[in-house]
């Protein structure tokens, strides 16, 4: 077991403990010891076979002894008994936010409450507000977070969908029986959440394709099965849909099972207005009412659009007057009337990535090294990468103070002068905005980094006047390059803070700030939904995966679906320039900028 892994289960340990009403100087030393592992910059494998574990500051002889335990067998006899001493529904209760273990043994102790029901019950009889230190406010916020938790429950992150559909979709295509096999629905439009997944597959033999998909290991139950379609729902909780179809209604198939449901209905009115009749079937000529016959027609080969010419998506949006519609714009958010003038420019894609700025590393709450995260960037065919670790504010994530800095700023000077990579390193930070709006750091060691991505990271509970004013002073500071994050929310889990959009978009273009959009797959902030008009007025994106360990890179994936959600062309995003156009963007804000390392 690594060390993440293992600093993982010594903070679960901690709240276990608190929840267990231990003694707190108990609970904070496990919370310690996580930190300590977390921050520990060399490899603990050789610290434990050095005999060495216990000399590290917040690491004591218990502690060490169940740290080298996790380490050789990956179990923890103690760790294991205290999870089935402790109540799942207490446990589960910390999902909710605003509950942590104080608060629910509180609500233990004094009313019983000892799973999200309870909860939601006591709240609604107005129980948890008579309690000492919660009161109308919280138990408001605790409905609240238990009815988003329902409604988010039956969503899934895009990434994580993508993750599990990849593998069932390369299966599908090894079977013999199949001739062309896509996912459709949410996750081919990219959208940031996905309700269940849709595979659609042109086969002429149904019977061992459909086997083959309910048979799949990871199906907890097979919840419909027919002769051409099946649902599943997998044991992570997320759900599956088949479709097969004969290979000559596969583009019709894919469209209509791609969606939106939106835009299908607009695209059916379309049709109609031109005595056509679109399905999933065909593009059939409207005389014949009916589906059967439709369906018939269209197993024909489509009556009266020339038979079998409709093979490719392009080929039927052209049948209906229309240029190519990417999947992501299927929204039915004004596409089809833009595509009826003319075709869409090349969206953004993630071959046209040059670099990434806002990633971390262990000098703040990173799990892999300044080397290591440059080696991963490198492997990724980029020009350059940019680190920004939190600044000092952030002291939960171990932000940087200034001489921190200047060291982080020195190893980047020499790792670029040393030629060990080909890719050039930015030396940037995370600055935290303060709740006033000032930036984490003073002007003196800002100017010394090659950009500032600026983010709030305290004081979300902050009106929406209070936190857009703080927002745009933070953009009006003349060394700051980018915001990262702009609503802080979670997907599935937190909303973001009030802010005005509107208003800081405007700030960003005054100031000629460019806004991140964070490909994290749970942030995804800027939303899509902002970005085609403000691009349109100028405002530059920058795609960046705010990664915390080598893996973390890959998040621009998810970044780019979003970018393309938001219509965003390769030009519009800072990090599909080259290194030199890069450079120019950013000694706008610091005629210093791009020097770090850099010989002259
Ligand atoms: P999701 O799964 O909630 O994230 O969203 P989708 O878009 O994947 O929706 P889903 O799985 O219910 O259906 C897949 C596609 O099938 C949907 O995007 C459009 C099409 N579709 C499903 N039901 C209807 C419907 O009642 N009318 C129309 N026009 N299309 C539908
Ligand atoms: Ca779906
Ligand atoms: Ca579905
Ligand atoms: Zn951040």
């Amino acid at each position: 077991m690594n060390k993440h892994a293992i600093a993982g289960i010594l903070n679960e340990i901690g709240v276990l403990l608190e929840l267990k009403d231990e003694n707190l100087f108990k609970v904070r030393a496990y919370h310690a010891g996580a930190r300590a592992l977390e921050t520990l910059e060399e490899d603990l494998d050789t610290v434990i076979a050095e005999g060495r574990l216990q000399g590290i500051k917040g690491i004591g002889e218990a502690l060490a002894k169940k740290i080298t335990e996790l380490q050789a067998t990956g179990r923890l006899e103690f760790f294991e008994n205290l999870k089935a001493a402790t109540p799942p529904g207490l446990v589960e209760m910390l999902e909710i936010p605003g509950l942590g273990a104080k608060k629910i043994k509180a609500l233990h102790a004094q009313l019983g409450i000892s799973s999200i029901e309870d909860l939601a019950r006591a709240c609604a009889e107005g129980r948890v507000a008579a309690l000492d230190g919660f009161g109308q406010k919280t138990q408001e916020n605790l409905l609240a977070g238990i009815r988003n938790r329902e409604a988010y429950g039956r969503r899934h992150l895009w990434w994580e969908a993508f993750r599990a559909a990849e593998p069932i979709l390369r299966g599908l295509r090894a079977l013999p029986q199949v001739r062309r096999a896509e996912h459709a629905g949410s996750l081919r439009r990219g959208l940031e959440t996905v309700g269940d997944l849709d595979f659609l597959v042109a086969a002429e033999e149904w019977a061992p394709v459909v086997q083959w998909f309910v048979s799949r290991p990871e199906v907890a139950e097979v919840t419909a099965k027919g002769e051409t379609k099946a649902s599943v729902r997998f044991t992570s909780g997320l759900q599956a849909d088949l479709r097969i179809v004969p290979p000559d209604q596969f583009v019709f198939a894919l469209h209509h099972f791609t969606g939106s449901k939106e835009h299908n209905v607009q695209m059916r009115q379309r049709a109609q207005a031109r005595g056509l009749s679109l399905s999933e079937w065909g593009l059939v000529r409207a005389e014949g009412e009916g589906t059967a016959k439709e369906k018939a027609g269209a197993k024909r080969g489509g009556v009266g659009v020339g038979p079998g010419s409709i093979q490719t998506e392009t080929a039927l949006f052209a049948a209906l007057g229309l240029h190519d519609i990417p999947p992501e714009l299927r929204e039915g958010l004004g596409e089809i009337e833009a595509a009826e003038l003319g075709g869409f420019p090349r969206l953004v894609e993630a071959g046209d990535l040059r670099g990434v700025f806002h990633n971390h590393t262990t000098a703040s709450d990173g799990r892999n090294s300044l080397a290591e995260m440059v080696a991963g960037a490198q492997a990724r065919g980029w020009e350059y990468f940019g680190v920004a670790d939190h600044s000092q504010a952030s002291f939960q994530a171990n932000g940087l103070d200034a001489a921190r800095l200047r060291k982080q700023i020195a190893d980047i000077a020499a790792l670029n002068r040393s030629g060990r990579y080909q890719i050039h390193v930015f030396a940037g930070v995370e600055c935290d905005i303060l709740p006033d709006g000032r930036l984490d750091l003073d002007e003196s060691v800002l100017r010394e980094l090659d950009y500032i991505v600026v983010s709030v990271h305290s004081a979300f509970s902050q009106s929406e006047t209070e936190m857009t004013a703080r927002i745009i002073r933070a953009i009006e500071h003349p060394r700051t390059t980018m915001l990262g994050h702009l609503t802080g929310r979670l997907l599935l889990k937190r909303e973001g803070y009030a802010v005005d959009v509107a208003k800081v978009i405007d700030a960003a273009l005054a100031n000629r700030v460019a806004i991140e959009l964070n490909a994290n797959p749970q942030r995804l902030d800027m939303d899509w939904r902002h970005w085609r008009a403000a691009a349109g007025r100028g405002l530059l994106c920058v795609i960046n995966p705010d990664a915390h360990d080598v893996a973390g890179l890959d998040y621009v994936r998810a970044g780019i679906n979003a970018a393309r959600k938001g219509g965003l062309t390769a030009a519009q995003v800072l990090n599909t320039h080259g290194l030199s156009e890069v450079r120019k963007y950013l000694i706008t804000k610091n005629p210093m900028a791009g020097a770090v390392g850099v010989k002259t």
